[in-house]
């Protein structure tokens, strides 16, 4: 069966970008033709640092939302990567695959690191190599993420490439990032042109999945618009991003393409527009942060169904190791 990969790094509360972007589309693909693999990243998170109990917390939230939104531990792969020792011990291997040139070329290091790059971690600089260890540790060739992981998830094809033709094997397999859905990136609701994010200044520049309806509302009746109505079609908004972002919101929230949102909503204002999108945010978070809630409670439990989900990543991840080591020419 082939497999998905995905994760998400617990480096704070989820947003609805992550929701939209990934965790709803994970959702999705369960089920289905794959075998799911998801992971709740707790390694990635701490290329930049991470308060202990918050780390302990944002690990426990992070997998809350996955349960909540619906990922089956049953029918789906679900534990925290740290767990699994294998991601740490491949993604060192690929730190000796790839080439300082190929991460000099990552625009979310560049984007992260600012003008800091002296001062920030050498792990947040290695993080597409440990990323690339994550999808082929399963051998994953289906990896669902928001645009904003495109380049990773390239680079990954690159390293098993490099991997396969420096070993003269076949053994790595090329994967794809599928990115798709009008969510593929969801903008702060601040600035149309900069991502919504966990780590972003402003509690106003995001929703975060546990935000409750009032908040919700207060927080799209305040995001930042144009005076304009809405456009009859998609190219109207094409030099309006905070418009378009809304828009695209509006339509992953409620599985409808931009343009069939506009048919609905074109030619109406944002005093409209703004109420009916953040009931429809609502309705759908409401419940999720509800059970989000419920799950937070018993942290035993979360911590019992990430064990088991490690046990399982395991079974699938040693032998891929073990035969990575043997063509490298470790003695075992
Ligand atoms: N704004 C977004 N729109 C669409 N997809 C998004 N994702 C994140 N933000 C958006 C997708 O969510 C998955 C998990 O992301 P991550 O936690 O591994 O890292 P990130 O992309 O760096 O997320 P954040 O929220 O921006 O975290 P911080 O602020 O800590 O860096 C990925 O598939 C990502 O594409």
């Amino acid at each position: 069966t082939p497999r998905v990969f995905s994760g998400i790094k617990p480096s704070g509360g989820l947003t609805l970008g992550n929701y939209l972007g990934a965790i709803k589309r994970f959702v999705d693909m369960q089920g289905g033709e794959f075998e799911t693999i998801y992971c709740v990243a707790d390694m990635h998170a701490i290329t930049v640092w991470q308060d202990p109990e918050e780390l302990r917390q944002a690990t426990r939230e992070v997998t809350a939302g996955f349960l909540a939104s619906g990922i089956d531990p049953e029918s789906s792969v679900l534990f925290n990567q740290s767990r699994v020792s294998a991601h740490a011990e491949l993604g060192w291997l690929f730190n000796c695959v790839a080439r300082v040139g190929w991460m000099n070329r990552m625009t979310q290091f560049k984007d992260k690191a600012g003008k800091n790059a002296e001062k920030v971690s050498l792990g947040l600089y290695a993080y597409p190599s440990l990323m690339a260890a994550d999808i082929l540790l399963y051998h994953a060739t289906h990896v669902p993420v928001g645009e904003d992981q495109k380049q990773h998830v390239e680079l990954t094809r690159d390293i098993a490439a490099k991997f396969n033709h420096d070993y003269k094997v076949d053994f790595f397999p090329a994967c794809e990032p599928v990115i798709e859905g009008p969510a593929m990136r969801v903008m702060s609701l601040r600035d149309g042109t900069k991502k919504m994010s966990k780590s972003g200044e402003s509690d106003m520049e995001r929703i975060n999945m546990t935000d409750d309806a009032d908040t919700i509302s207060k927080k799209f009746k305040k995001s930042r618009t144009d005076p304009e109505v809405l456009p009859e079609e998609m190219e109207g908004l094409a030099n309006r991003p905070e418009a378009r972002n809304l828009v695209n919101i509006y339509a992953a929230l409620a599985n409808m393409t931009g343009e069939e949102v506009l048919a609905e909503y074109g030619g109406q204002g944002w005093g409209k527009f703004k109420p009916a999108l953040a009931e429809l945010a609502v309705e759908h978070l409401a419940p999720i942060s509800t059970e989000m809630k419920r799950l937070m409670d018993d942290p035993a439990e979360i911590d019992r169904i990430l064990a088991k989900g490690a046990d399982k990543a395991n079974e699938i991840a040693q032998p891929i190791l073990n035969k990575t080591f043997e063509i490298m020419g470790f003695v075992r």
